[in-house]
């Protein structure tokens, strides 16, 4: 959901890369796949599969190679070093492919099993393009995965999959899914994620991570939560207790010192009545037990209730992926949101009025965008969105279609768009002008990146430094000027942008250090847009 708040990595060069438990030949080896630039939160799925191992007397050992700045090589060695018996590969994209690819050439010869978004979705191309994955847990994975890991370790090898509900293999030279396996009902069955990996990192880890729930009531046509949970049967959102929620917090706060922490939810506050009681126990739970945390939630825009939502924020609320989307009804509709602008503009407004940081997540370019859309959306962020950066950012988001997602079956695969070698579909704007629109768009973008360098550097080096801010905002203003002058241009003639225009850039940013007022807003944190 929404927009992703990063931080900067603390990994450097040549500091520690290796296995985070000290496990010699350990009977399971969990990584996660790379991320790049490395990314400075734990990786919370390895962290809840090694957890259900080691309660079930397993030796496992983690990378967690998203913390970590390591070349494939590196992270293939390590593998081949652990002695692992069997290898666990968490793919929420197609990274993980090459250190298959590259173990395979080095001879390892363990079993490998792939989880996660990207191989769920994924599993019959990939068991059919990579003969050293064994097989592929799909869906929720902390159950199958003891039951592969028993079947690989201890049974009769691949065989034995054939009776492991959740799982996709092959059979006979053809890729099998076995019948999909139950959600998890009463989620504080699971044991807390595995704290020792994250004391092991602790070096590498700048902020935290939890859940309280999984799941999400949402039927956006861009997102694969649904159709990720909707693979077995069982309750579309599921909780844990809100003791067991204010028990993780708390152990995060004393044990690592934790003075933030981010809810990982799919959505936070669940739906109906239901959720929202759920949601006020849980601010009620950190109220009682005296946690002074600063935390960060993602959220629709049709859970925002002030009443709740001011509970919250005593409960260390303060800064909530809200997720907008677009400010044209039409684009709400095609990327069935379920949601109003009207509901967007009043959870903004909401949000502002309790003092609370809201960050939206936004979709500015789909298939079928028009220049009117694009108009009007420049005017919502305009006047709504309080972040120079991120107006600049958004302003050419681009819908990503992965499958999986409802739109890849509503949109690209009746179209016979093809997939790229990222696995995300192809698609291509409806309307050429929207194309050229965006071509312009990143001439002039390119045409101005020593400004943008600039002012980020001074928002990085304190990212509310009032130059910063109000450079920020004369870019952005400088920028939109631009979109509207090129959409004019191109609705009147059809005629392509002229690059000529990049005459509208703003003023060159002075020295950091020479206040020119006060003024505007902004946020600290890179960001990157994200999913919802
Ligand atoms: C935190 C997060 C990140 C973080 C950390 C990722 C990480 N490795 O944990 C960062 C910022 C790095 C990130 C980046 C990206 N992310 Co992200 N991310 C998330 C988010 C919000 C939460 C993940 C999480 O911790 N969930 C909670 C844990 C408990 O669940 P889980 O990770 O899914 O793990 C469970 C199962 O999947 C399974 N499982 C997972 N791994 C494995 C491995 C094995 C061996 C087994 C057996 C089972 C198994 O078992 C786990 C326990 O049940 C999800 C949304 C979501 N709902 O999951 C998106 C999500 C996974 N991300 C997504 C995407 C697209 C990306 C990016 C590609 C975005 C981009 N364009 O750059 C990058 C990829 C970077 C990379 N190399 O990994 C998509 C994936 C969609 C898809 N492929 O179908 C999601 C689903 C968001 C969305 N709704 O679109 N992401
Ligand atoms: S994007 Fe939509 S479906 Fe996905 S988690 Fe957010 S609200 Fe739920």
């Amino acid at each position: 959901m929404g927009e992703f708040v990063g931080r900067p990595s603390k990994a450097a060069p040549g500091r520690k890369t290796g296995v985070s438990d000290v496990v010699d030949r350990p009977d399971v080896l969990i990584v996660s796949t790379p991320a790049d630039p490395p990314y400075a939160y734990s990786a919370l799925g390895i962290r809840y599969l090694s957890a259900a191992l080691k309660r079930a007397g397993r030796r496992v050992a983690c990378v967690d190679c998203c913390l970590r700045d390591l070349k494939q090589d590196d992270i293939i060695r390590l593998i081949l070093d652990s002695g692992c018996r069997l290898l666990g590969i968490s793919a929420i994209e197609p990274g993980a492919l090459g250190i298959i690819d590259g173990l395979g050439r080095a001879g390892f010869a363990a079993p490998v099993v792939l989880g996660g978004h990207f191989a769920t979705f994924n599993y019959r191309a990939l068991l059919e393009r990579y003969p050293r994955v064994t097989c592929i847990v799909r869906g929720e994975g902390e159950l199958t995965f003891l039951e592969v890991v028993a079947a690989l370790l201890d049974g009769n090898g691949a065989a034995d999959l054939a009776g492991v509900a959740g799982v996709a293999r092959r059979s006979g030279g053809e890729v099998v899914a076995n019948a999909p396996r139950p959600l998890i009902d009463d989620l504080d069955w699971l044991p807390l994620p595995d704290m020792d990996v994250l004391q092991a990192d602790s070096d590498l880890v700048a902020g935290f991570t939890l859940t309280g729930s999984r799941g999400c009531f949402g039927g956006c046509g861009f997102c694969s939560v649904q159709s990720f949970y909707a693979l077995s049967p069982g309750r579309r959102w599921r909780q844990f207790s809100p003791g067991r929620v204010v028990e993780e917090l708390s152990i995060l706060a004393t044990r690592f010192g934790a003075r933030d922490a981010w809810f990982l939810d799919d959505e936070f506050v669940g739906p109906g009545a239901g959720g929202s009681r759920w949601a006020a126990e849980v601010a009620e739970g950190i109220i009682k037990a005296g946690l002074k945390l600063a935390l960060t939630i993602s959220s629709r825009v049709d859970v925002v209730d002030p009443e709740l939502f001011s509970l919250l924020k005593r409960a260390g609320l303060s800064t909530v992926l809200l997720g907008v989307e677009n400010g044209s009804p039409e684009a709400l509709a095609r990327l069935t949101k379920g949601t109003t602008v009207e509901q967007n503009i009043n959870a903004i407004l909401a949000f502002a009025r309790l003092g609370i940081d809201a960050r939206l997540g936004w979709i500015m370019l789909d298939p079928a965008t028009t220049l009117e859309e694009f108009a009007a959306n420049l005017n919502f962020l305009e006047a709504l969105d309080p972040r120079p950066y991120h107006r600049i950012s958004v302003a050419t988001a681009l819908l990503s279609i992965y499958p999986g997602t409802p739109l890849a079956e509503t949109y690209c695969r009746p179209r016979g768009v093809p997939l790229d070698e990222s696995f995300q579909y192809a698609w291509k704007y409806e309307d050429p002008r929207v194309n050229e629109l965006v071509r312009a768009a990143h001439a002039w973008l390119d045409g101005t990146a020593a400004h943008r360098r600039a002012i980020l550097a001074m928002h990085e080096g304190n990212p509310r430094d009032v130059n910063a801010v109000i450079y920020g905002h004369e870019y952005a203003r400088a920028y939109y000027t631009f979109l509207r002058r090129t959409i004019e241009s191109l609705r009147t003639s059809g005629a392509r942008a002229s690059l000529d225009d990049i005459v509208a850039t703003p003023a060159a940013p002075a020295e950091p250090g020479a206040p020119r007022g006060a003024g505007g807003d902004a946020h600290g944190g890179e960001h990157t847009e994200h999913g919802a």
